[in-house]
């Protein structure tokens, strides 16, 4: 059992708050000074699933994403480099909200008991943490939650969120037939680096990109990795002031740019240039320009997927290998358009599954090939074990094939396949664009977004919101399904549905339509049907 002086006296510098917390699709987010006990209750666990777990090493990152600079938040990563176990959640969310030194003894007694968690065995955990001010005192509190059971931990300092992912899965796969690389940020940028060079060989270099950083850790991280990726690639920085807290997403990075559908701040943009926004932690990306009428074009999650799952379906088929069968997989936030394309011009399997990185990830582990992105600029693709297999033993009957073969194991490797990663999402798109020689422009013809809007409405309980159907139809409160449908009938290409928020005290109401004026009418009406 444990020692609960140890304990006591170490939970006595990290006193609760009366709040309620719930360790939720992005873990625990909220204003940092509220997370202090939070966090170091959230080191226990990991000590916890790291016992569990033989040992292995878990990830813990400390971000708040895309929100402002004084919040904060703490997501812990499974060995493979995934989102923590589903199930694991409801114990972060129970050790946190324990209301006395006894009840944290309990708890942890109770998941030992019923987990069949052997105490004994060793724990080791390590830490990333963004650019904010408040990362380096949560870091200390989440390592005197470690202290309580003994775990062994190891401090990474500044990292973006995949680079975190990354190492964990390095550091768990080392000396293995599975190893992923070298456990350290250096050995990362030598992975990516190397791959996107063999991806690039011998194609002309395509214009500066344009790269808003959101004022964040992708900023420093980037810097670093450009000398890696030597001539390959020209990228011009902006946003990059992380010396500058207030500063951190705003105005600026993917989120800014995806909701407002507009250029950050700190960037000046003209017809000839292609851009990118990066969210605050560097794991979320989206590509925009202008059009030569000043308008401005976005090129999101949903982009990326239809451009990424365009190129591997023809790399497959170059390859001479296309038993190969790409998925793509999507959230009901995808624009309508993309599913089309995906569908009927591509030829390839779509599913839809709820809001939530580990959902997506899930699902796109069924194909051969999966590529998933959430429309906010999330996402990567995963290769099977078997089509990994069947990709690094093809051979190829003629040069073109070889070529293709090398450049299919060039993307597994350039693709961060534990969570959607922003650079390198990067190199992929800048990959396909190089080989195709096109312009953002180019790539956005493949379809037409449809217009669409996402309104947040504050309701007095989000909770009694209930939904099916990957979130796409209510079944409580019961009747406004029914209503929504009536309405959504009457709009050419309609499509609405509303769901309560994870991450934010709101239900969001998503509506698309044939022109921009039905589209903002119908998400007035259902939005009204709401309030
Ligand atoms: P919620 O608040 O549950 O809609 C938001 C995003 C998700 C995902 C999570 C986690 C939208 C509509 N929702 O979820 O896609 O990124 O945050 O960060 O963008
Ligand atoms: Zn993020």
């Amino acid at each position: 059992s444990i020692n609960v002086e140890n304990l006591s006296a170490l939970s006595a510098k990290h006193p609760k708050p009366s709040n309620t917390f719930t360790y939720g699709t992005a873990g625990f987010r909220m204003k940092a000074d509220l997370l202090d006990s939070v966090i170091f209750r959230t080191g226990i666990l990991a000590a916890l699933r790291s016992k569990k777990l033989d040992g292995k090493v878990i990830g813990c990152m400390i971000t708040a994403s895309h929100n402002p600079a004084a919040d904060n938040g703490v997501k812990l990563v499974d060995p493979m480099g995934e989102m923590l176990e589903g199930s694991w959640e409801a114990h972060a969310t129970a050790l946190s909200n324990a209301q006395s030194d006894e009840q944290l003894v309990d708890y942890i007694h109770s998941m030992v008991n019923s987990l069949k968690i052997d105490l004994t065995k060793p724990a080791n955990v390590i830490l990333g943490r963004d650019t904010r001010p408040s990362g380096e005192a949560l870091v200390n509190a989440f390592v005197d939650g470690l202290k309580v059971l003994d775990a062994k931990s190891t401090d990474y300092g500044i990292l973006t969120t995949p680079q975190l992912h990354y190492i964990t899965r390095c550091l768990n796969t080392a000396g293995t037939p599975e190893a992923y690389g070298e456990p350290s940020a250096e050995g990362y940028y030598k992975k990516l680096a190397s791959a996107f060079k063999t991806l690039v060989d011998g194609k002309t270099k395509l214009s500066p990109l344009i790269l808003d950083c959101a004022n964040g850790v992708g900023a420093p991280k980037f810097q670093e990795f450009l000398p890696f990726l030597g001539d390959s690639i020209s990228v011009k920085i902006v946003n990059d002031d992380i010396d500058n807290a207030a500063k951190l997403n705003l105005n600026s990075g993917a989120d800014f740019v995806k909701t407002g559908q507009k250029a950050p701040v700190g960037l000046k943009m003209t017809s000839q240039d292609r851009c990118a926004s990066f969210d605050g932690d560097a794991d979320r990306i989206v590509y925009y320009y202008q059009d030569e009428d000043g308008t401005f074009k976005l090129l999101d999650g949903d982009k990326i997927a239809g451009l990424a799952a365009m190129f591997i379906i023809d790399l497959v088929k170059a390859a001479g290998i296309d038993s190969i069968k790409v998925g793509v997989v999507q959230t009901a936030y995808a624009n309508g358009a993309s599913t089309q394309y995906l569908r009927n011009t591509l030829n390839v399997p779509v599913s839809c599954v709820p809001t939530g990185v580990k959902h997506l990830h899930h699902e796109a582990l069924k194909y051969d090939v999966g590529v998933y992105f959430e429309a906010n600029g999330h996402g990567t693709v995963v290769f099977s074990p078997s089509a990994l297999k069947t990709i690094y033993s093809a051979e190829g009957s003629s040069p073109a094939q070889a070529v293709a073969i090398r450049n299919l194991r060039a993307l597994s490797e350039v693709i961060n396949q534990t969570v959607g990663d922003a650079f390198s999402d990067l190199l992929l798109v800048e990959t396909i664009l190089t080989q195709r020689q096109w312009t953002p422009k180019v790539w956005d013809q493949a379809y037409t977004d449809l217009p669409n809007r996402l309104v947040k409405v504050v309701v007095q309980d989000r909770s009694i919101f209930k939904t099916v159907d990957a979130e796409r139809k209510l079944v409580e409160p019961a009747g406004l399904q029914e209503a929504i449908d009536a309405i959504v009938l009457k709009f050419r290409d309609g499509r609405s549905f509303v769901r309560p928020s994870g991450t934010e005290d709101v239900v969001r109401v998503y509506a698309e339509a044939a022109t921009r004026s039905e589209t903002d009418e119908l998400a007035h009406r259902i939005g009204g049907l709401v309030y």
